[in-house]
């Protein structure tokens, strides 16, 4: 019975979110932005707090650094839904959306049901992350075609040459996270090694633990076309400014 209800409230609920305006935009490309001729390739990170730092900005304010990373020249915004673990909200990623109307947005968070990714459209993402580490590679390829199928990109993140089986032909980008999930080591070799595994048609980009201007261009030069940083710019004064250092 309890179960019943539980899913009876799943699908008024789903009807609910595919009400939202939102639900039915058109999605902004992170691809295609990555691939621009003189694309920053830089994905801005909105993140307060992490398991790896603790807090990071717990002060700062998703529409105004945001918006600087945009008026910065980021490529794409990054923005923290998961609230346990990363101090994240889905009122951010609409705040988000509310202020960069034309900017690409990535729903950061950990995807594991359909109803996320209709939840993520609504609310203003136009790219979602699947982690193969959290995923089996059938369900990492269900939640792929039907995030393709509401019209959004898919992210993809590994972290070693054994979850590269994971990505499937619904993916668009392949992220190779520097972050080891377990130990929270983090080296940038990781993504160079991986680099040359990924077959050559699918967009890299290359995540965490991104410090500097110079790994941008090491990392350019290995094939990657984007970086996403979160902590190095949110960890600043002003995210924006330091951003802009980037570009
Ligand atoms: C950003 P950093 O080290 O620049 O703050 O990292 C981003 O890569 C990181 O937040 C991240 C993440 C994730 C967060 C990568 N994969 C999966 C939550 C879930």
């Amino acid at each position: 019975k309890k179960e019943e209800v539980a899913h009876q409230k799943t699908v008024v609920d789903l009807e609910m979110l595919k009400e939202i305006p939102g639900f039915n935009r058109e999605c902004n490309s992170l691809k295609a932005n990555l691939l621009k001729g003189g694309s920053s390739g830089i994905i801005a990170e909105f993140k307060q707090k992490s398991p790896s730092k603790g807090d990071i900005n717990l002060s700062a304010k998703v529409e105004e650094i945001t918006k600087a990373y945009v008026e910065a020249g980021a490529a794409g915004l990054s923005v923290l839904t998961e609230s346990k673990f990363f101090g994240g909200s889905q009122s951010n990623l609409v705040k988000a959306r509310e202020t960069n109307p034309d900017i690409p947005i990535l729903r950061k968070d950990f995807m594991i049901d359909s109803y996320q990714l209709v939840e993520a459209k609504a609310y203003g993402a136009d790219v979602i992350l699947l982690i193969a580490a959290c995923l089996e590679k059938k369900q990492a390829e269900m939640l792929a075609k039907e995030a393709k199928n509401l019209g959004l990109e898919v992210l993809m993140e590994i972290h070693n040459a054994e979850e590269l089986e994971k990505v499937n032909d619904f993916v668009d980008i392949v992220g190779v996270n520097n972050r080891n999930l377990k130990t929270f080591e983090v080296d940038v070799e990781t993504s160079v090694k991986l680099a040359k595994l990924i077959p050559e048609h699918f967009v890299k980009i290359s995540e965490s633990g991104l410090a500097g201007p110079k790994e941008i261009h090491y990392l350019r030069e290995n094939g990657f076309s984007g970086f996403l940083i979160g902590e190095t710019f949110m960890k600043t004064e002003n995210p924006g400014k330091t951003c802009m250092k980037f570009i």
